[in-house]
């Protein structure tokens, strides 16, 4: 993967370009290194040493948000309350709470979080949490009980934001009804050979359909309240401590905004329950360990339980089922539309990853009943 990034990044972006807009921040010391980093599939993300820091630096993906500023605000907020508590608390923030680094400014000018180039990208630094990792797939039980607790930890010290403070940095984001209409958008327009490959993906997709009707009278009824959630709670989106193993601080914030919590739980859900990697094309290798599901409901409930209703409790393995749903409907419809939106390494990348996400809807169907019992 990371030969992959240096490949179409450096190709495109040479590093002298990337050393220019780093340069732009007010990053201490003398920059040594500039590298690709992550496994991310939206931002262009890059490691920057200097000679007494670390910085990550970002390129906003601006065709994915749109508005770079209200992402940079939203973010602004949710880690100036955040600190607010744990200070509060006497805890610090140190290494918990993303620190973002201001570009640099002359005095008469307000503190600016993030600049434009003259390619009209968007970009952003922020202090490198040192020690840490991050896992695309779990491989056992502690690290779902750290995940579960490191999420619900977050969605804790925001428990008292109100929604309507920040900005929908996109819009819709998990409207299942509205990504079913994207994806009949879609299959309208797509050319016959693609949606042929697609049938069984296209079928399984529609028979589904009635998810996002369940959904839409959960959200209308009020038994999923309106929060302020993660909204991309995957797995390698919480930073791990390299010596204890326990979480240290949450990452990617762009889609922090009115949510439910469902979702955050779900995505948690979809990210960890099997051992396969989102683009596992051995299907068969999609399986849900029950073990992982119950360290993850017992680390997210040590910190849910101060604010979770008896009803949203009730909702979570729905919330793993429809997030899972949504995210195989967003793979498709990608697939279908010649892989506009996500980062792809072949042809077939979405529709492969497509279908992990509806063999593991299919699991999680077969398990249900045996995981609401344990939220009992
Ligand atoms: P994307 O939206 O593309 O997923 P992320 O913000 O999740 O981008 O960053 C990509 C990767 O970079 C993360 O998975 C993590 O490994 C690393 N990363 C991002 N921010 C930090 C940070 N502040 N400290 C340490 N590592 C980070
Ligand atoms: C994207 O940025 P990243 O890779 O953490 C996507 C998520 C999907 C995820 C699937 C803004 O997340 O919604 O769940 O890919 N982020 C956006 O792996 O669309
Ligand atoms: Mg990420």
């Amino acid at each position: 993967m990371k030969f992959y990034l240096f490949i179409r990044y450096f190709c495109c972006m040479n590093y002298p370009q990337i050393l220019a807009i780093s340069q732009h921040f007010a990053l201490q010391g003398n920059i040594l290194s500039i590298v690709p980093f992550g496994a991310g599939h939206i931002n262009d993300t890059f490691l920057v040493t200097t000679s007494l820091q670390k910085y990550i630096i970002q390129r906003i993906n601006h065709e994915v948000f749109k508005k770079p500023a209200e992402v940079m605000a939203n973010i602004a907020t949710v880690c100036r309350h955040q600190k607010q508590h744990l200070a509060a608390l006497n805890q610090s923030s140190d290494r918990q709470i993303l620190e973002v680094i201001a570009a640099k400014q002359s005095e008469e000018t307000a503190e600016k979080l993030f600049i434009q180039d003259d390619r009209h990208n968007f970009w952003r630094a922020y202090l490198f949490v040192p020690d840490t990792v991050t896992f695309d797939v779990v491989s056992n039980a502690d690290q779902a009980f750290q995940a579960g607790k490191g999420f619900g930890k977050f969605q804790r010290l925001l428990a008292d934001l109100s929604p309507s403070l920040l900005h929908d940095t996109i819009p819709n984001f998990h409207n299942l009804s509205w990504r079913y209409e994207q994806l009949e958008n879609a299959i309208q327009n797509s050319l016959e050979d693609t949606l042929k490959a697609a049938k069984a993906e296209i079928d399984f997709a529609l028979q589904h359909k009635n998810i996002a009707t369940e959904l839409a009278n959960y959200l209308q009824d009020g038994s999923l309240p309106q929060r302020v959630t993660h909204n991309d709670t995957k797995i390698n989106n919480v930073l791990m401590d390299v010596a204890t193993g326990e979480a240290v601080c949450v990452i990617d914030l762009d889609t922090v905004m009115a949510g439910t919590l469902i979702y955050d739980f779900g995505d948690l859900m979809r990210t960890s329950l099997s051992l396969s990697a989102e683009d596992e094309t051995n299907l068969d290798k999609v399986q849900i360990r029950m073990e992982i599901f119950e360290k993850l409901v017992e680390g997210y409930l040590s910190e849910a339980k101060f604010f979770i209703t008896e009803k949203e409790k009730s909702l979570l393995v729905f919330g793993g089922k429809m997030i899972t749903l949504i995210m195989g409907v967003r793979f498709l419809t990608d697939y279908l539309s010649g892989n506009i939106y996500y980062k792809i390494k072949h042809p077939n990348h979405n529709i492969d990853r497509c279908r992990t996400q509806f063999r593991l809807v299919a699991e999680i169907e077969k398990a249900e009943e045996k995981m609401n019992k344990f939220l009992l």
